[in-house]
């Protein structure tokens, strides 16, 4: 449990008054620290949510003998779900007149300090940082050295497209999978090939970052922001830091053969055109949730509402049009970017709202709304894994019904896409033709307005 200290004294003071309140959430820092304009970002708490929710759906920890379940396609998992953070985080920094992030470097110092102004419900504050720190060796964790002894033999297997087992033997990672073994070691997870040889890079320097204002554990300071899920994002080293991951991860996508054009067509099919139904356009909202579980309770003395009230981008919904040529004689089943559907022969329309969009969720409830709706789960035997007979891409039927599985895959574990995350643009492109070459391929640039009085 973690407060933000004003509005936590606040929640208690209605607590303890017994007046019911709505608290303004302020983001952290000041207006004389540049970072503050994406505060929104890395504060957001549904992107909190989000993050946390993955590491708990995905578990380095997961042990796959002792719970009878494998977690399919998890160090992969971990690479998209981190990368897609890193590259919007960039976006939003380029809207706000800020450079992209720069990754993080063990050899130099960590530029930005943090003062995340929230505290542990027991247990104080969370630690601060001042900016320029010299990253210090940090007892009982790691030295520096480790960790650039590890990244080294990390991409020393990238180099050679290979890692090696316990064992000794040889696990190439020249191929689609090749990013599953490469996550689960650079996480890394329980089911890294080597973690005695490969370490754990990227969890170790959460510790390493987190801990760098009380290195030698002299002022018996709490873990820092970037020790726990719920937290990381606050700051800009949780970014600084995958970057570095992010990169690495490039390294190895990029020593992959380009995709050919047999693998990116769908003969007789053509997209015709793609149109939108209206500007897009996002804003601020207030988001406001609920503090009842966060106070101290007791029977004697009665619940009051406490609630907290925060600004949250959000952005306005829109539709697009998509008009498909199927030449075939038959119909086709087609992945468009990113959902399945039927083709029928001849001329198709569809139209997809941007609620549907694999990568969308509505705003996750409060505890409060779940205590008096008790939100009814959906029925996970629908989503239960059949074979099916697509030629690349799905893995289930039915997945032109579904949707949000993009980050996290069905309910029963399996992930319904057979091609690697980001497909087709994972891998690097050589020559843009190859993608004008394709009919099944069409691009149209779009333009994002950020509407500030809405
Ligand atoms: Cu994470």
């Amino acid at each position: 449990m973690l407060i933000l200290t004003t509005t936590g004294y606040l929640a208690y003071k209605a607590k303890m008054t017994q007046t019911a309140a709505k608290i303004r959430s302020h983001f952290t820092g000041s207006k004389s620290n540049p970072e503050q304009r994406v505060a929104y970002f890395g504060e957001d708490i549904g992107m909190n949510t989000r993050h946390v929710t993955w590491h708990l759906e995905f578990p380095f920890w997961w042990d796959d003998a002792h719970e009878d379940h494998h977690i399919e396609r998890k160090g992969e998992s971990f690479f998209w779900v981190h990368h897609q953070l890193t590259v919007r985080f960039d976006a939003e920094r380029l809207s706000n007149y800020l450079d992209p992030v720069n990754e993080l470097h063990w050899d130099y110092v960590i530029y930005e300090g943090f003062a995340p102004h929230t505290m542990y419900k027991y247990g104080g504050y969370f630690p601060s940082r001042p900016d320029n720190v010299k990253f210090e060796d940090v007892d009982g964790v790691a030295c520096v050295r480790d960790m650039l002894i590890l990244e080294s033999r990390i991409r020393d297997a990238i180099a050679h497209g290979y890692f090696t087992g316990r064992d000794g033997s040889v696990i190439s990672i020249r191929d689609s999978n090749g990013i599953n073994i490469l996550g689960d070691v650079i996480e890394s997870s329980t089911y890294s090939t080597n973690p005695e040889y490969y370490g754990s890079l990227h969890n170790t320097a959460h510790v390493m970052l987190g801990r760098q204002g009380d290195p030698h554990g002299k002022f018996a300071l709490p873990p820092g922001v970037l020790e726990r899920f719920e937290t990381a994002t606050r700051g800009l080293a949780f970014f600084r830091l995958h970057k570095y991951i992010d990169n690495i991860f490039r390294e190895h996508k990029d020593n992959l053969p380009p995709y050919t054009k047999e693998e990116l067509e769908l003969p007789g099919v053509s997209i015709d055109s793609i149109t939108i139904s209206n500007r897009l356009e996002t804003h601020f909202e207030d988001l406001k949730y609920s503090f009842i579980d966060a106070v101290d309770d007791t029977t004697e003395v009665q619940d009051v509402a406490v609630n907290a009230v925060v600004s949250h981008l959000m952005y306005n919904e829109f539709i697009i049009d998509i008009h498909i040529t199927n030449k075939n004689d038959h119909r086709v089943m087609a992945t468009l970017d990113k959902f399945w559907t039927k083709l029928a022969r001849g001329s198709n329309k569809i139209t997809r709202s941007s609620t549907q969009a694999g990568v969308i969720v509505p705003d996750v409830p409060s505890f409060q709304t779940l205590m008096d709706t008790r939100l009814r789960l959906s029925d996970p035997q629908k989503l239960r894994k059949r074979p099916w007979t697509a030629k690349h891409d799905g893995a289930i039927e039915g997945l032109h019904e579904s949707t949000a599985f993009n980050q996290c895959g069905c309910y029963d574990g399996t992930y319904p896409d057979n091609q690697p995350h980001g497909y087709p643009l994972d891998r690097h492109v050589d020559d843009k033709r190859i993608f004008t070459g394709v009919s099944n391929f069409k691009v149209e640039d779009v333009k994002v307005f950020h509407m500030e009085d809405n």
